[in-house]
């Protein structure tokens, strides 16, 4: 069968958390696919010709021929409707209380802990930057983050069980705080080192180290 021509669009750094979901999506996957690049320094994103094919006028966008879709986790989904498993590798839980908990962390993970991502931003965990301590609402941010991480793992060495996408967004939100130094408890530093040691997660991080 004819595999179709997938685009994926990214941020010219590799420094989005979202495109880094999708990517790995698609690469668990192990389907081809295109990486076009959008400088969002240069608002190329808000040009007609990117507005045109994304909805939000923010990357990821995944194009698939004449369907284009943005949204990170609905990226993730499509990808995993698009390409089943047992054919394709799985990238949610098959379990339906595990699959709708590995969606309830992906929209968690985007829609709170703002604090994190304000003042733990993806260059610590992209470029090697780092930034001064948390003030106390980024200190709250983390101990909810840490607190629920813990209680989600349990003593799993994944979310579920089985590597799952929610996985590696939870690591990378983790890492935002691991990397720039500051304290975990020594089952998440274990948890987000044997998750960025995925393959998947390596490729990502070798385009963001090239730029
Ligand atoms: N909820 C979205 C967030 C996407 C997002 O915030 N993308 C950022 C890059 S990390 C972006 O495109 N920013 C440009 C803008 O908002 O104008 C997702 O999960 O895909």
């Amino acid at each position: 069968m004819q595999q179709p021509t997938l685009t994926l669009y990214s941020d010219a750094n590799y420094y989005s958390p979202y495109v880094m979901s999708a990517f790995v999506a698609l690469t668990e996957k192990g389907i081809p696919f295109e990486i076009e690049t959008v400088d969002l320094a240069q608002a190329e994103n808000l040009k007609e010709s990117y507005s045109a094919i994304s909805t939000t006028r923010r990357v990821p966008t995944l194009s698939n021929g004449s369907f284009q879709l943005s949204e990170s986790s609905a990226i993730d989904e499509y990808i995993e409707e698009l390409f089943p498993a047992p054919t394709f590798a799985a990238i949610y839980p098959s379990n339906p209380e595990d699959r709708a908990k590995a969606r309830e962390i992906q929209a968690w993970l985007r829609s709170d802990l703002m604090a994190i991502r304000e003042e733990r931003s993806t260059e610590i965990v992209f470029a090697g930057q780092h930034r001064p301590p948390l003030t106390s609402a980024g200190q709250a941010a983390a101990d909810k983050l840490v607190d629920a991480a813990l209680r989600l793992l349990d003593e799993r060495n994944n979310l579920f069980g089985e590597w799952c996408i929610a996985d590696t967004d939870l690591a990378l939100m983790l890492n935002r705080l691991h990397l720039n130094g500051d304290a975990l408890p020594e089952k998440l530093v274990e948890y987000v080192e044997r998750q960025w040691q995925r393959d998947s997660v390596k490729e990502w991080l070798a385009l963001s180290g090239k730029k």
